[in-house]
């Protein structure tokens, strides 16, 4: 069995691979609810929905996040009034964080995403890392952002200081996942292509995640999201920038110095672009493949070759 820890797009297309070559009982994708806010009284989950939609080969490929062959109807007539647009709700898309608001007052977001998924034909359990509210929240040159007023309103413009997730010494990560982390038959547990701050680090960051993947026997290998000196999508690159961190492999390992400290960063899957840059890394094992996926054939073949590099990698 294999947990995969994904965000948005990259941890999406990851995701749909080795779902490809998984089959449903072999396959746990944990995906990150630091995201997750409320807008004009409804509650979003973009990771999940991207995950979900991707699964259900019903995502935007051109945005990257919402359904394919959306319109805009509400978005204009909303304009029309004078409402707030920032954040883009597709007329599709607005079904589904109605029907969640709507069920949040008597389920949890976890049974939600299990109903919505069988619904759209996705049969790869898609898992909230928590069901407790965990907000990530974004210091910045200009302030202190909630994270989609920083990502979307203010489109990652404004100078990255540090990122914090409010609630999460108070989230309990999700019981499936944790029972995964436990099981005996876990082969590896795998950190998708999504921004190492801003998607995998809250997921690592509830209390009980490392202390589980510390007791399992599984290697623990990372997806770079970098392909030469760039982010395949996203802020990722520039955030790097913004840190003063090269954008190289050693820099996204220097993200996750602690884990690597205490044995649980095994492996590291960089792209072939940046094998040049691997030179003084004794720590992970690395391995370089062709990291760009632009397919769903280009995502089952790297998920085949993270799988047959985790199956050698040894823990630490
Ligand atoms: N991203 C944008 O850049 N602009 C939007 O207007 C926008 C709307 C949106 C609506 C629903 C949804 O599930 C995601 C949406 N996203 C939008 C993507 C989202 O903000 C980010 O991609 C993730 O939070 C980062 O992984």
């Amino acid at each position: 069995m294999i947990i995969a820890l994904a965000g948005g797009v990259g941890g999406a297309k990851l995701a749909q691979g080795l779902a490809a070559v998984l089959s449903p009982k072999d396959l746990k994708i944990i995906v990150n609810t630091g995201d997750d806010f409320t807008h004009m009284g409804l509650f979003i989950s973009p990771d999940i929905d991207t995950v979900t939609y991707t699964l259900a080969g019903l995502n935007n490929k051109e945005l990257g996040w919402g359904l394919t062959g959306e319109t805009w109807y509400f978005m204009d007539a909303l304009e029309r009034l004078g409402g707030d647009t920032w954040f883009r709700l597709g007329d599709q898309d607005l079904a589904t964080h109605i029907e969640r608001t709507k069920r949040l007052k008597d389920q949890n977001l976890s049974q939600i995403t299990a109903d919505f998924c069988q619904r759209l034909g996705v049969k790869h359990p898609v898992i909230p890392m928590t069901d407790d509210s965990v907000q990530t929240v974004v210091e910045t040159d200009i302030g202190t952002l909630p994270f989609q007023e920083y990502f979307v309103q203010h489109q990652c413009q404004p100078k990255f200081k540090s990122v914090r997730y409010e609630g999460i010494e108070k989230a309990r990560p999700h019981p499936e996942f944790l029972a995964a982390l436990a099981d005996p038959e876990l082969e590896a547990v795998i950190l998708c292509p999504s921004n190492p701050l801003l998607s995998l680090r809250p997921i690592l960051g509830i209390p009980g995640v490392t202390n589980a993947l510390a007791k399992c026997t599984a290697p623990i290998v990372a997806v770079s999201p970098f392909i030469g000196g760039k982010a395949v999508k996203g802020p990722a690159a520039k955030i790097m920038t913004e840190l003063n961190l090269p954008i190289t492999p050693a820099g996204l390992i220097s993200l996750y110095d602690d884990l690597l400290e205490d044995g649980l960063l095994d492996g590291l899957v960089i792209d072939t672009a940046d094998v040049d840059q691997t030179d003084k890394l004794e720590r992970p094992v690395i391995h370089a493949a062709n990291t760009l996926m632009n397919s769903l054939e280009d995502s089952k073949r790297l998920a085949e070759q993270v799988l047959e590099f985790a199956a050698k990698v040894k823990r630490s």
